[in-house]
């Protein structure tokens, strides 16, 4: 048997979750074409009769300009940590090659670092071709592989690359589970993502997501949650005109967190102000930034 952890890391935006979620074969992270989507670590448990893989979506390695960004990088350090192999996304649309080489040998990883260069999708034969060279010669680099996170183009290649260099061992988690994560931080990861996809600029980034009531009763489930803005413009920004976009956020929401749960749910949603909750240690801790 073979059982260890696999942690994903990258820039922001590079198709880290979309990666996760496409070797996984579900949806567990959420997904956005703006950076800096994910805050936690979240992990996915793939298990067959021979391995147990245990994958680590991270959030996208940037400079913090926030408590909360503090505690993104931390996530990030925690993953670096622990892993037995790194899987290194870059990019296949960043022009900034040497910048992304000079991140990844930043990480001083010591155990098999497989890059992943993904949105395989969308470029030429020839920028494919220059990053290969390009990566060949990096000391750092046991493989190398070509994929597109979003097409599903490459996943069992990478996934038999990942094999080779998972140590032999017993599964750190039941054969059952999937993730290690409650079901409510979920049901809120989809609320942000929803807010991610209807809203402009800076909201997302101003946003938080809180469950406060998860309630299983006979034929629904229901749900309480909260988002947390920094500003009253906020607020009156993502509430809409007579409550017209929270109610559209809502219908979204709702639609997902059905899927995601099998179930009915009754989703109520409420927007609380909270000034500077981004570098409020007391406030990061309640919306689960540890
Ligand atoms: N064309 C193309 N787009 C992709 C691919 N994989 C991911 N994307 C898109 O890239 C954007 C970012 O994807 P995410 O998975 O959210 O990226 P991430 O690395 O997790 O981003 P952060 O959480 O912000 O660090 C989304 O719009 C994805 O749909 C791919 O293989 N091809
Ligand atoms: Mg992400």
């Amino acid at each position: 048997m073979k059982a260890g952890f696999v942690n994903i890391f990258g820039k922001p935006n590079a198709g880290k979750s979309t990666l996760l979620n496409s070797l996984m074969g579900e949806k567990l992270a959420i997904v956005s074409p703006k950076v800096q989507t994910t805050r936690h670590r979240i992990k996915g448990f793939l298990t067959t009769p021979e391995y147990q893989v245990v994958f680590s979506d991270t959030p996208g390695i940037i400079e913090p300009k926030y408590k909360l960004h503090e505690k993104m990088m931390k996530a990030v350090k925690n993953a670096l940590e622990d892993a037995d192999v790194a899987l290194l996304i870059y990019d296949l649309k960043d022009r900034d090659l040497s910048g992304v080489d000079e991140l990844f040998q930043s990480m001083k990883l010591k155990v098999p670092v497989i890059v992943v260069c993904n949105k395989i999708d969308v470029v030429d034969k020839e920028t494919r071709d220059n990053v290969k060279s390009f990566f060949s010669t990096r000391p750092y680099v046991k493989e190398l592989v070509f994929i597109s996170a979003r097409q599903k183009i490459n996943i069992d290649g990478l996934l038999a690359s990942i094999l080779k260099y998972l140590p032999e061992g017993e599964p750190f988690y039941d054969a059952d589970d999937v993730t290690d994560l409650p079901m409510r931080f979920f049901v809120g990861e989809i609320v942000r993502e929803k807010i991610f996809e209807l809203f402009e600029e800076e909201i997302p980034y101003h946003t938080a997501v809180i469950v406060q009531e998860f309630k299983e009763k006979s034929t629904l489930i229901k749900i309480r949650a909260e988002i947390i803005v920094n500003r009253e413009t906020q607020k009156s920004i993502i509430l809409g005109e007579k409550g017209s976009m929270i109610k559209k956020l809502g219908t979204l929401a709702r639609a997902d967190i059905e899927k995601f749960l099998q179930s009915k749910v009754f989703l109520e949603l409420f927007v609380k102000v909270k000034p500077k909750w981004r570098d409020n240690e007391f406030h990061l801790k309640e919306y689960g930034y540890h």
